[in-house]
C-alpha cells in the first residue's frame, strides 16, 4: 500500500498527541508551515496586545484541524500552552502560527509567558473544545 504525505503527517500528529496525552488530554500539535488555501484546516485568527488576547476564548471542536495565525501589536508576548508543553513567542510584525486537532473535550488555557507590563498577569485565554 502506497503511503501518501498525508498518512505520514497523520502519524506524526499521532505521535505527538500520545505524548500530550497525560497532561491535557490528547492534543495533536506541530508548527504549521504555509499551508494551501483549499481544504486546509479552519484558520481562526487571533490578536495579542498589552494585556490581552483576542479573542480569549476560542471555541474548538474534537477533531477538527485548525491553524490559529497570531498577530501581535505591541511587543513580543508569549503564547505558553501548559497542557500541550509548549510556548511561542508572538513576534510583532509577523503571524505566528499554532496548528491544533483536538482529540478530547475540554479547555486548553495559555497565559503570557514574556512579562510586558503591569497588567501581564492578566494575559490569559483557553481553546475550549466542545465534542
Ligand atoms: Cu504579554
Amino acid at each position: 500500500m502506497k503511503t501518501r504525505p498525508l498518512d505520514r503527517r497523520g502519524a506524526l500528529r499521532a505521535g505527538v498527541a500520545a505524548a500530550a496525552a497525560a497532561a491535557a488530554g490528547a492534543v495533536a500539535l506541530r508548527s504549521a508551515p504555509a499551508l494551501a488555501q483549499s481544504a486546509g484546516p479552519r484558520v481562526i485568527k487571533m490578536t495579542a496586545h498589552r494585556f490581552a488576547y483576542e479573542p480569549a476564548e476560542v471555541p474548538l471542536k474534537v477533531g477538527e484541524k485548525v491553524v490559529v495565525e497570531i498577530n501581535s501589536l505591541d511587543f513580543v508576548h508569549g503564547m505558553n500552552i501548559p497542557d500541550l508543553k509548549t510556548r511561542l513567542d508572538l513576534v510583532p510584525g509577523r503571524i505566528t502560527r499554532l496548528e491544533l486537532q483536538p482529540m478530547q473535550p475540554g479547555d486548553i488555557e495559555f497565559v503570557c509567558d514574556n512579562f510586558c507590563g503591569d497588567g501581564h498577569e492578566t494575559m490569559h485565554g483557553k481553546f475550549v473544545v466542545s465534542a
